[in-house]
Parts: C-alpha cells; sequence; structure tokens
C-alpha cells in the first residue's frame, strides 16, 4: 500500500482525551476503512468504518467519518486510511490541551505595549519596546476646554489590538471581560495558571497578572475631568509591517464614547471585584477600579447615545483618523453589561434598575458590538448571591441560554465535521473562529448550570474544529497542531527574524467577505480562508479572538478534572 501523508484526514491535532469523542473527518468518498496505528512501531490498534455524515458540507458534499471514540489507551498514533494515506500525528492523553491553555493566555504577554519582551520569559520571539505612550496627544475631537488639543497625556502599557499597534477601548473592554471571567468562574484552576511572566513570582495569579498589564492601561484612558473614555489610543494611519520599536508616529487619543466607557465601567467593576481578594498584593487597585468605573457609568448616563462614526469625525477634524473603528451605535447591550457589573460589585441597586435588563428575549453571541451575554453570564455566575428581581431575571435567563445551547447543539452530530461551528453560512464572517468560540463559551455555561455531559462535548467539538476539523484541514492557532498559520497578518510575525510565528494565537478564520481584497482558494464559507500576511479578513489575529478561545481551552482543561 502507498503509505503519503494526507491532509484530507482532518481532526483535533493536539489529540484527544482518553474518554472523550475521538472523530476525524475525511474529504472524500468511496472508502471503506481506517486504522489508528502507533506512531513509533506502526501497530495496528484499532480499525473501524468510515461511516458517511448525514448532511452535506457547507460545499453540497458529505464526508465520512471516522469514529475510534471506544479506543482510550493514552499513546502516541496516526491514523491510516487505506488508498488515501496517514494522518498526521496525535496524542491520546489526559491534559492534552494544557499546552495549548497556557500558550493561548501567554499570546497575550506577546501583545504588550510598552515593554521589551526579554529571551528569558519570550524565548526565540523577545524583541524591544514599542511605543511607550508616555506622550499621547489629545486629538481635536477629544479636546476639551482643560485639555485643548496637543495637551499630552501618559497611557502606558496595554495589549496592541491585533495584527496593528493600536489600542482601542471596545475591544478591549470584550477581550479583557472574557478573560476576568475565566478567573471568576474557574478560581482554583486559573490559580495554577504559570506563564512565565516577568510578574510570575508574585503571589497574583499569572493570569490576572496578565489582565493587570491592560487593565492599567484602561485606567489611565478616562478623563479624569468628567469620567469619559476615550474610544482609542492610535496612529492616525496603521504602521507598516516593522517592529514596534521602529514606528515613532505620534499617538493621540480620539473622542470619548458611549459603548467605550460603559466596556470600561463593566470591565473595571468586575476587576475591583476580583482584585479585591488580592487588596495586600494590590493595594488600592480595587478601591480604584470601584471608583473608575462609577465615575464612567455617571458620565454614560449623562451621554447616552455618544456613538464612534470615524469618517464626520474625520470631516470636522485633523488629523484624520484611519485606523480600526470599532464604531457601534447600539448602547442596549453596553448598558446592561455594565449595569450588571456595577451592581454585582456595589450591591447597589441603582445601577440595575436603571436599565432594562430584558428588554427582549434575543441573546446574541458576544462580539465587541454586543456584550449583552457577558452581564447575562456574570448574573448567572453570582446567581447564588441574588435576591429579588435579580433572581427572577436570572431564571429567565438561565432558560434563554439553555434554549440557545439546544440550539446549537441540535443536528450538530448530523452535519459533515460534526461541529456545533459551521451549521449555517451565517457562522462565517470577520473573525469567524470567535464565534467558534463563543459558541463553546455559552455550551460551557449550560455545563455549568446542567451538569449535562453533552454541553461539555459539543464544547468540545468546537474546539476540535479550531483545531483542524474542519473544511480547510487548518489547526487555526499559531505554533499548535501540524498545518498551523504561517504568515499570520501580525506585524511581530511578519517583521522578527524569526520563520515561525508568535505562538498562541487565534487567526479570524474562513470568511468569504474579502474585505481586504486578497483572492481566496474558495467562496464556500467555511473553505473561505487562506494563509497569507495580507489577507486580514481572514488571517489576522486579535485579542478578541484569542480571548473566547483562551476561555474554551481553559474552562475545558479545568472541567476534565473537577
Ligand atoms: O474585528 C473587526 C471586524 O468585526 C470589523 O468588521 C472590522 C472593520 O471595522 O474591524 C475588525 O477589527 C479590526 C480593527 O478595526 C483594527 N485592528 C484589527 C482588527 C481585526 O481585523
Amino acid at each position: 500500500n502507498n503509505l503519503f501523508l494526507s491532509e484530507n484526514i482532518r481532526f483535533n491535532q493536539l489529540g484527544f482525551y482518553p474518554n472523550a469523542q475521538k472523530i476525524a473527518v475525511v474529504s472524500a468518498d468511496s472508502l471503506t476503512k481506517f486504522e489508528i496505528i502507533t506512531a513509533k512501531e506502526n501497530k495496528i490498534v484499532f480499525s473501524g468504518n468510515l461511516q458517511p455524515s448525514t448532511n452535506v458540507a457547507l460545499n453540497g458534499k458529505k464526508t465520512l467519518i471516522a469514529n475510534f471514540s471506544d479506543f482510550t489507551k493514552p499513546g502516541d498514533y496516526i491514523i491510516y486510511i487505506p488508498d488515501m494515506g496517514y494522518s498526521y500525528q496525535f496524542s491520546i492523553k489526559n491534559d492534552v490541551f494544557a499546552d495549548l491553555a497556557k500558550g493561548t493566555v501567554k499570546a497575550f504577554y506577546y501583545q504588550r505595549a510598552s515593554m521589551a519582551l526579554p529571551e528569558k520569559y519570550a524565548g526565540p520571539w523577545f524583541r524591544n519596546a514599542g511605543h511607550p505612550d508616555n506622550k499621547v496627544l489629545i486629538h481635536p475631537s477629544a479636546a476639551t476646554e482643560k485639555k485643548p488639543t496637543g495637551t499630552i497625556i501618559s497611557a502606558p502599557r496595554g495589549w496592541y489590538d491585533a495584527g496593528d499597534y493600536n489600542k482601542y477601548i471596545v475591544n478591549s473592554g470584550i477581550t479583557t471581560g472574557t478573560l476576568l471571567s475565566l478567573y471568576e468562574d474557574f478560581p482554583s484552576y486559573v490559580k495554577k495558571i504559570n506563564l512565565n511572566i516577568p510578574e510570575s513570582s508574585n503571589k497574583v495569579p499569572d493570569e490576572l497578572d496578565e489582565i493587570l498589564w491592560n487593565v492599567r492601561w484602561m485606567l489611565c484612558m478616562q478623563d479624569q475631568d468628567d469620567g469619559g473614555v476615550y474610544n482609542k489610543l492610535t496612529n492616525a494611519f496603521f504602521d507598516g509591517m516593522v517592529m514596534p520599536e521602529i514606528t515613532k508616529l505620534p499617538r493621540y487619543v480620539v473622542q470619548k464614547g458611549t459603548s467605550a466607557t460603559l466596556d470600561f465601567a463593566a470591565v473595571t467593576a468586575q476587576a475591583s471585584r476580583i482584585f479585591r481578594k488580592y487588596e495586600t498584593q494590590l493595594p488600592g487597585l480595587s478601591d480604584s477600579c470601584l471608583n473608575a468605573a462609577k465615575k464612567a457609568w455617571d458620565w454614560a448616563i449623562k451621554n447616552p447615545s455618544m456613538s464612534y462614526d470615524q469618517n464626520s469625525m474625520n470631516n470636522k477634524y485633523e488629523p484624520k483618523i484611519t485606523t480600526g473603528g470599532y464604531g457601534d451605535r447600539n448602547f442596549t447591550d453596553e448598558f446592561i453589561w455594565a449595569a450588571i457589573e456595577l451592581y454585582l460589585t456595589t450591591q447597589n441597586e441603582k445601577y440595575y434598575t436603571a436599565v432594562n435588563i430584558l428588554p427582549d428575549e434575543r441573546m446574541p453571541l458576544p462580539s465587541w458590538n454586543n456584550v449583552r451575554l457577558l452581564g447575562y453570564y456574570s448574573l448567572l455566575r453570582n446567581e447564588a448571591a441574588l435576591k429579588n428581581n435579580q433572581k427572577t431575571d436570572a431564571e429567565i435567563i438561565k432558560k434563554r441560554l439553555l434554549k440557545m445551547a439546544n440550539d446549537f447543539i441540535e443536528g450538530a452530530s448530523s452535519t459533515a465535521y460534526q461541529t456545533v461551528m459551521g451549521k449555517t453560512n451565517r457562522d462565517f464572517g470577520w473573525g469567524s473562529n470567535a464565534n467558534a468560540a463563543n459558541q463553546g463559551i455559552v455550551l460551557i455555561q449550560a455545563y455549568q448550570i446542567t451538569k449535562d455531559k453533552k454541553y461539555l462535548d459539543h464544547a468540545l467539538s468546537n474546539l476540535d474544529y479550531l483545531l483542524g476539523r474542519n473544511a480547510t484541514g487548518f489547526s487555526y492557532v499559531t505554533g499548535f497542531g501540524s498545518k498551523t498559520p504561517m504568515f499570520p497578518h501580525h506585524r511581530p510575525s511578519a517583521a522578527d527574524r524569526i520563520k515561525e510565528p508568535v505562538p498562541g494565537f487565534l487567526v479570524g478564520g474562513p470568511n468569504p467577505g474579502k474585505q481586504d481584497g486578497v483572492a481566496l482558494p474558495s467562496m464556500v464559507a467555511d473553505e473561505a480562508y487562506t494563509d497569507s500576511m495580507n489577507s486580514y479578513a481572514a488571517n489576522e489575529i486579535a485579542i478578541n479572538w484569542n480571548a473566547p478561545l483562551v476561555y474554551l481551552v481553559n474552562a475545558i482543561q479545568a472541567l476534565q478534572y473537577e
């Protein structure tokens, strides 16, 4: 038999827990058998029949499914399919996602602005500091009487948003909230994560130390005079594909906004609650966060509809700003999120009653412009302490969340890749991979509520999707898997001297939108992906895509050992 590597055998390239479902998907027809063989001795340890999928894939074709869930013996293996070839090597073991779980959090360290990353922590991706951001200009759009155009403020630290070097509050908000929620849901697990970052030797969990790098920046984005928060700290235009220390363009804070200010309020309120327990290590931090949250809230109540409309801003002011907009026009969800976090932290009902917490029955999957569920998750995770209306609301939300989870899993096992992600074309827009991760988070919440294992299994199916059981055969996380993005749209990865991109980053993923104008190999929604540097609409990395992956993989690791 001709034995060669076939990329058409699609599965989670990191591997499987011994007792989890184990599925590989083959995009081919008319093959019948598969075998699991040991990686070293090529000994057959399991054989089975390939079963055609119930439904067709988005490309109209059926797939063949190799299900070897019954094989549970830890070890290193490959899949062999007669007349096709053999697969990448994978493991069956406990803790199989431990390195990935850590690596996705460590990715945030690599995104740190304003500091050098020494080899000791960054390995081969060590680099010089960029963007000190201690001399940032007030853009005319943000000028006030007390801080006229050109006033210099300092707002260092924070994470670069994505492949670019700008820092956007709206996107930082959802990202930081998602990361804080991992800690709030699984504190004892998170405490054990060791990231090898400069703060690793202090007595604060590494994940919280990493989050703090960004929270400290966020705090600087609030105008102390009125409590409002600037939308972003940015160049006027995107940098070239260069290392951070090369770019010396002036940096601005622009226009305050309602979304930015409410996202900021939600994050600082949640951070205050969490950092309260680390008062000894971080004296005063919790109070500072809470004061900031309250001031931001008050500003938003006075300015309830200040959208960030970059185009009309550019008609009025110079220099024109052409970096990311994150321009949101609907603030209902930001009000819900901020109200819930402030209420939970202060126990003051005035925040809760100021907003209609359940304006309609919708449960929109989280994205930078829709953060309603982040508030709902927080309400549920703090349910034990709720009283009165809040308790009644939580019961309603719980029902809706379970319905959402049930809708996700309905029919998922009949699809071509047997994953929740990708049942319809609607899953695939800009940053589709984050949808897979966010669907996984919904399913983890459903599992936490019900302890019904099916939700956890389906959450895992979306991790399987992200790590290779999908229509392109890519594991979409840099450095994790056998076929991974090598040319992400990420300035440091492109400009450093290292062949391998900076590891631990989820790329945006299939997106037929082609907003970057880069040709794609296919316009079928789940195949619309290319591993090319210029494709920022399919192959960029971003903190708001990494954060839900951090949550998903770490929650799965945490729950595996409950
Ligand atoms: O992820 C964002 C996507 O939802 C928007 O449609 C798009 C256009 O506004 O912007 C994306 O975010 C980018 C941001 O504006 C700038 N940094 C890189 C982000 C990822 O592409």
